[in-house]
């Protein structure tokens, strides 16, 4: 095709990038305050100079976007998708200006305009598309791919409401509001109301002769349409994309009702087809089996598959390429729905054979595992999928046993080379059921996980020991099946470039100056910050790594401050622990020692007080609305907190904080504040955790428990400098047992803790009757294990007590920290999907 239309003169001069000078850049808000915006200087205020300023570093992202996808169509090389329910992306603005280089520009030149960039930045709300470490680990990764120049593109569903806001009532109740985070427009969206796919639900499948293909037809037709947000990678003009997808009803509405005077009817199907993308589902490690999360599911891995199917025809190969020109990941089982829907447009679509098909799609996928708890794992009662998808339904089935003969096969039947369980296992009639797709029972269910396991090239667990725990129980028989060789391990990774450059930028610039390296330099090579650990002899440099600490604890404060009006004592330890309010991350544990420290000063005469390491707690996180117990963990945590901190005997000493609606801007405050961070899961249940990775990378010390990436963290660093406690993984089974059939009363088994739970009854915190359902789990079965674990939990605490007495040691253990969390960096998790699974290269793209 000709190119260009028109004269190329014109064309060519039109077509250069932007300038970046000052100058440039006022003109260019300006003119977006003027024209997208249409308003007027003197009526101009924070909220409209941050839509023009966002505006305008759009236009850069925007160009940068366009060539990345230019050069991505020109090479056509092997691609990633990521494909992930939530994607945790918080603010944009300040990252894109960083990664853009362009931070210092836009901060002169909004100046000029009479506007701080520190206020505007604050007028952007976060995109929060996610419930907790699964969204935020996503995010890390789309800003790994971009700056790892990899080819890759995120798929997920543009949540109308993120998650929701929390708040606190007055009696210490969490209560629920919705997050319209659309409100004002999103200027980092490029809606592209031309990439629409039509997506079927319900209706009829009917199978068509004996070779597995079927006709689906009826039932409801809603469109999907695209919005891209671009994601920009640091120090390369390489700008990814993610896709989000929105629901809208494929008839806007029927006229025959409308006209007949139904109105309700008549709106009905544009209601419940834009219900799918309406809100995002805020459990956390809990499924709920609801028919609108199915929708969901179906609707995002039906629009993103088809989509990547229509870039792969352009290149004009044949089909059976397609595992050569894409890798497809599975954040978690939510999306394993694409290994039937591949199937079936394969099969029903494409018209292939089903074993030919079932090799492209054994080859497309990679399946991510999350968690190994119980309640967090898939499953779909049979029914509700043979309603909803009942064609997907079929082709379960068929992969079971009619044709991939996964279970079970005929001894007639040798078309395939592959061997079934059966073959496999001869007359094991449990392991059968233990790994089929289909767990008996009322009503049957499908295990997602277990479809997501073997229709995938290989599988992966997030952190060394979680791996071990997927190789040993959950997917035990499918590694006896399947070899262990498919079994692999990718410790999660978050991005220094949000997590220390952005959240810290002071530490960052006194690394840059002790290295002698330009930021762009280490922040892509984090290993580069070991470089650091010569210079805990050096006492200058100590003095300025406590100075930047004290000054992001008073930026804390300050924080407090303003949100809620209270003043926070910022000459004492700053002990965080912020994340998702659940039973196996024990926050109760936390808050029960705050209450035994609080006994314990109370017990002491003035002078002895004196002599405590003084202590600030700070808790922040959201309960699922539906989780009983972990609300009433919040409830305790306020009511504590309004009790010790306004008791003048002790109030100097221990102060307590509950920070409302946590999000990732409010991390951005906490982390780099933080002197040490809790992370004291029951051994074997926190499959990784990111945030330790993160404190540690700003210098705050880990108390935790021996689990996760706790564990490759002390690797690291040295036992040394991290507060270990509690039980190993290989106790627990064990522990859990005598619970259940050897109790020993809690006055016996732990005497300070039963103190504390009957202070706590007795109504030192207010009516003490409203936690007993609380107390109980720990009095009868403590499946989390806080009897077995609290006294040396408590001994713990006082080893960080000394350890921060000696405030010097305290420092260089603090460098040390930080110099040692190269591996944790999100680009080398990246580079491992990239070479051991997805087999992608580099794709670079020049200006
Ligand atoms: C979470 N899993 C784990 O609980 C965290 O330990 C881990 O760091 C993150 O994933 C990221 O890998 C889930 O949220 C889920 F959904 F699997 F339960």
């Amino acid at each position: 095709e000709k190119w260009p239309r028109g004269d190329e003169k014109e064309w060519r001069s039109a077509l250069r990038g932007l300038d970046t000078d000052v100058g440039s850049i006022t003109k260019s808000v300006v003119h977006h305050v003027q024209t997208s915006l249409a308003r007027q200087p003197h009526n101009l205020d924070d909220l409209g100079a941050y839509q023009a300023a966002a505006l305008s570093v759009r236009d850069n992202l925007i160009l940068n976007w366009n060539e990345t996808q230019l050069q991505y169509t020109r090479k056509a090389p092997k691609r990633a998708y990521y494909l992930s329910l939530e994607f945790l992306m918080g603010r944009t603005l300040d990252n894109a200006l960083l990664n853009l280089g362009l931070k210092d520009e836009y901060k002169d030149g909004i100046k000029r305009l009479g506007f701080s960039i520190e206020d505007i930045l604050e007028q952007e709300r976060d995109a929060a598309l996610g419930n907790g470490g699964l969204g935020r680990l996503a995010a890390c990764y789309l800003d790994s791919s971009a700056s790892q120049e990899l080819p890759l593109w995120g798929y997920g569903l543009r949540y109308k409401y993120g998650i929701f806001q929390q708040l606190i009532s007055p009696e210490g109740n969490q209560l629920e509001a919705p997050d319209p985070w659309l409100e004002h427009q999103n200027p980092w969206e490029l809606p592209r109301l031309d990439v629409v796919y039509d997506v079927r639900f319900y209706g009829q499948a009917e199978r068509l002769d004996g070779k597995g293909r079927a006709q689906w037809t009826g039932g409801q037709e809603v469109l999907a349409i695209a919005y891209d947000v671009m994601i920009p990678g640091y120090g390369t003009q390489t700008t990814n994309n993610l896709r989000l997808w929105e629901s809208r009803p494929k008839r806007g509405f029927d006229l025959n009702s409308f006209n007949a005077g139904n109105y309700e009817g008549a709106v009905e199907s544009s209601n419940s087809a834009e219900a799918i993308t309406s809100v995002l589902y805020p459990n956390d490690h809990t499924t709920f089996g609801k028919e609108l999360r199915l929708k969901q599911q179906y609707f995002w891995t039906a629009a993103s598959l088809a989509d990547i199917l229509r870039r792969f025809k352009n290149l004009d190969k044949p089909i059976t390429e397609f595992p050569e020109y894409a890798a497809i990941q599975l954040n978690d089982t939510h999306p394993t729905l694409a290994i039937p829907e591949l199937m079936r447009v394969l099969i029903d679509e494409e018209e292939l054979d089903w074993n030919t098909a079932w090799g492209i799609v054994t080859n497309t996928f990679f399946y991510t595992n999350h968690t190994v708890l119980p309640e967090a794992l898939e499953k779909w009662p049979v029914p509700l999928i043979e309603h909803v998808l009942p064609r997907h339904m079929q082709i379960i089935y068929d992969i079971v046993s009619l044709r991939s003969f996964f279970l079970t096969r005929t001894l007639s039947d040798a078309s395939s080379s592959r061997t079934s369980v059966e073959r496999k296992f001869p007359h094991d009639r449990e392991r059968l059921a233990r790994m089929s797709l289909i767990e008996e029972g009322q009503p049957k269910q499908v295990r997602m996980a277990h479809l997501a396991c073997i229709g995938s090239r290989k599988v992966n667990g997030v952190a060394e020991l979680h791996s071990d725990l997927v190789r040993t129980t959950i997917l035990k028989d499918f590694v006896e099946f399947e070899g262990i060789s498919k079994f692999g391990n990718v410790t999660n990774g978050i991005t220094p470039r949000r997590w220390l450059d952005q959240c810290n930028p002071e530490l960052s610039a006194l690394i840059s100056k002790t290295l002698k390296l330009d930021k762009t330099v280490w922040l892509k090579d984090l290993t580069k910050l070991e470089g650091l650990l010569p210079f805990t002899e050096d006492k200058a440099f100590c003095k300025e790594w406590a100075a930047i600490k004290q000054r992001n604890k008073e930026r804390l404060a300050h924080h407090v401050e303003l949100t809620l009006g209270l003043k926070v004592n910022t000459n004492a330890l700053f002990d965080v622990q912020i994340k998702r309010l659940h039973e196996y991350k024990r926050q109760t544990l936390n808050i029960l020692g705050v209450i035994h420290r609080y006994l314990t000063l109370k017990n002491m005469t003035p002078a002895k007080r004196k002599k405590v390491v003084n202590r600030v707690v700070f808790f922040a996180g959201k309960a699922a609305p539906a989780y009983y117990i972990a609300k009433l963990t919040i409830r305790l945590i306020v009511n504590v907190a309004r009790i010790i901190n306004a008791d003048p005997d002790t109030k100097d000493h221990l102060t307590l904080y509950f920070l409302p609606d946590y999000s990732v801007s409010l991390a951005e405050v906490l982390i780099p504040a933080s002197n040490i961070s809790q992370h004291i899961s029951t051994a074997g249940t926190e499959a990784s955790g990111t945030s330790n990775m993160k404190f540690c990378l700003n210098g705050g010390l880990l108390l935790g428990t021996v689990d996760g990436a706790n564990i490759e963290i002390a690797e690291e660093v040295g036992e040394s400098n991290v507060f270990f406690f509690g039980h190993l993984t290989p106790a627990v089974e064990d522990l859990r047992f005598q619970h259940l059939y050897h109790p020993v009363p809690l006055e016996q088994k732990c005497p300070a803790l039963a103190h504390v739970l009957n202070q706590v009854s007795a109504g030192l915190f207010g009516d003490g009757h409203v936690y007993e359902p609380l107390l109980n789990t720990v009095r009868q079965g403590d499946y989390y294990l806080l009897s077995d674990d609290f006294d040396s939990y408590i001994a713990a605490l006082g080893m960080v007590d000394e350890a921060y007495s000696d405030s010097e040691e305290w420092v260089k253990k603090s460098i040390r920290t930080t110099a040692k969390m190269g591996k944790f960096s999100s680009d080398r998790a990246i580079n491992e999907y990239a070479e051991s699974y997805w087999n992608i290269e580099k794709v670079p793209v020049t200006k």
